[in-house]
């Protein structure tokens, strides 16, 4: 075995000090998993890296259906800056740097301005939303998110009247996204909301999950969730919100207008062209189950698509 000096070794073999941040992070999320079979997630102590985001309270617009272990919910994602493949963010994630971390939120407003990271986390109390997620490729899963509504953002920030959309861009690194080198989409992801849609009290921005600060495969530091729409919705690791008076062009429906609609409300009435979206696969489920429109949350959002056609306005 040929044992070389520290000066051989390229600096991609050598453990950077975020792997092991992430599994000291990982390892206490697993301890808390133990934990929380006995305790309220409120009782849970700080534990460094991957820290307890608590006391939280749980919002009553959680479901009420088991949440998807902290196992799926990490290790099967969709993150295309860090590969294609569902196992792919869970190991290649860790390069992103999350610390310092800065959201500006610019465009059509009255008080334009950037947010840190620090800033960001106290800006409103956390809480525990546990929301059904699907996925536009037909998996779903029931993820406890902790986040604060979009609202209290954009409220900081007084959108101007003529503010009809709101787009959100995900960091774009490529010396720490081995995705974003590729053309697989037209960086940065870019995702967006009507304004309205953004200021529904189902919209958050998440900062963790499980009672945990967000791994970065989830989309550390901050991400996007709307959970009556298909997940490309909601954005990873954003840095840029921007008040637009014209709809985004959105990564996905650039990329394929017939395929990824800007409002991807999740519709079992509206298939992909090539796929059904009538049923769904629970991860860790084996039987399929039905779709429900808007994902379920109809009572709360159907509102906003009243004499809307949702088949063309998909
Ligand atoms: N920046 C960015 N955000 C993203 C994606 C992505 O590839 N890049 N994938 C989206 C898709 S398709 C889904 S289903 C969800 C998955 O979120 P999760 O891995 O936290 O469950 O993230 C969304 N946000
Ligand atoms: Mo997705």
């Amino acid at each position: 075995m040929l044992i070389r000096r520290p000066a051989d070794i390229p600096p991609s073999e050598i453990t950077p000090e975020a792997a092991y941040l992430d599994r000291r992070g990982f390892m206490a999320a697993a301890a808390g998993l133990l934990a929380a079979a006995a305790l309220p997630l409120q009782a849970k102590e700080t534990q460094g890296p991957g820290a307890n985001l608590g006391p939280l309270t749980k919002s009553p617009l959680s479901t009420s259906e088991a949440s998807n272990s902290y196992q799926q919910v990490t290790q099967y994602n969709n993150y295309y800056e860090f590969g294609t493949g569902k196992e792919d963010p869970a190991r290649e994630a860790w390069r992103l740097k999350t610390r310092p971390w800065e959201v500006k939120v610019t465009g059509l407003c009255a008080k334009p301005r950037t947010f840190g990271i620090e800033e960001l986390l106290k800006l409103a109390p956390l809480e525990e939303r546990v929301y059904r997620m699907r996925c536009v490729e037909g998996w779903s899963m029931v993820i406890p998110w902790v986040g604060f509504p979009l609202k209290v953002l954009l409220d900081k920030v007084e959108p101007l009247g003529n503010a009809r959309f709101a787009a959100f861009f995900s960091a774009d690194r490529p010396d720490q996204m081995p995705g974003v080198r590729l053309p697989i989409l037209d960086w940065p992801y870019l995702e967006g909301l009507r304004l309205d849609e953004a200021r529904h009290p189902l919209a958050i921005l998440a900062m963790g999950l499980y009672g945990q600060i967000l791994p970065n495969q989830n989309g550390a530091p901050i991400r996007l969730v709307a959970p009556w729409k298909y997940g490309f919705k909601g954005g990873k690791s954003i840095v840029e919100i921007r008040l637009v008076k014209d709809q985004p062009w959105t990564s996905w429906a650039k990329s394929s207008p017939g395929e990824y609609g800007f409002y991807a409300n999740v519709n079992p009435h509206h298939d992909h062209p090539r796929w059904s979206q009538k049923t769904e696969r629970r991860i860790g489920e084996l039987l399929r189950r039905p779709t429900l429109m808007f994902n379920g949350y109809s009572d709360q959002v159907a509102g906003m698509y009243a004499g809307m056609n949702l088949d063309t306005s998909f």
